[in-house]
């Protein structure tokens, strides 16, 4: 498993760890015990008949009650890890639009009075993500063609980005480094390249940075919603929200 890069990462570790630890620790007392009864009540003779046990009450009622009991403490801890993952309360400290587009990605950040900067990615172009350390960072997820899934392997977190409903999640990052994204849904032909970089940096990188982006591309009012061709790309929906073309 890699080295959790966000505080969420570090939950969806140890529930993966615990669960492992858990179904090990039970495999090896079922293992034991199926290689005990086998050793010590093997046939001794060749006309020895086993003693003829029909049922056991107390056995039947303790192996159908202990697996429940492990499945709703798994489930418990599931539960906990997965509320604590989505959990949306209160405002993050950076909100990044973050779009899947046949065949790439586009980042959107809000930048100065309400406007955005963006990296558009393109099947030929591998776009870069950054967001800085120890903020709370949310991802609003957009698709502006077909179901894709934004996915980081450091983070130990992905999530579907379906057309029309609104996804999101976020993160903590605790340490600063460079991570890879992929899109983790079969969503076509060139679907194996819809890669992205991701960088966590300082705040003051992630302003420079910012700045760089309002530099290269005009600040937009609105978040880029399907790459840069979506203006002459037949049905693709353009920031507005209409269908071009
Ligand atoms: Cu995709």
């Amino acid at each position: 498993m890699p080295d959790p890069a966000t505080e969420q990462g570090e939950s969806i570790l140890s529930l993966w760890q615990g669960a492992w630890i858990a179904a090990l620790i039970t495999g090896g007392v079922v293992w034991g015990l199926i290689f005990y009864s086998s050793w010590r009540f093997r046939r001794r003779s060749d006309d020895e008949v086993p003693i003829q046990t029909r049922y056991n009450l107390p056995l039947e009622i303790f192996y159908t009650i202990f697996p429940v009991i492990m499945v709703i403490v798994f489930f418990a801890h599931t539960v906990d890890v997965q509320n604590e993952v989505l959990d949306d309360k209160g405002e993050p400290d950076n909100e990044i639009v973050v779009v899947g587009q046949q065949w790439s990605w586009t980042f959107n950040y809000p930048y100065d009075n309400d406007t955005y900067v963006y990296e558009s990615g393109t099947a030929n172009y591998i776009p870069t993500l950054k967001i800085p350390v120890d903020e709370v960072t949310e991802f609003d997820l957009e698709s502006a063609d077909v179901i894709h899934d934004f996915g980081v392997p450091g983070f130990l977190m992905k999530m579907d980005v379906i057309p029309g409903q609104e996804n999101s999640f976020r993160v903590k990052p605790t340490t600063t480094g460079h991570y890879k994204g992929k899109c983790y849904e079969l969503c076509g032909v060139s679907h194996s390249r819809m890669l992205f970089n991701v960088e966590i940096v300082s705040r003051d990188e992630y302003d420079a940075y910012l700045d760089d982006l309002a530099e290269a591309n005009e600040p937009v009012d609105e978040p880029l919603i399907g790459g840069e061709f979506v203006r002459d790309q037949a049905g693709l929906k353009s920031e507005k929200g209409e269908g071009s073309e």
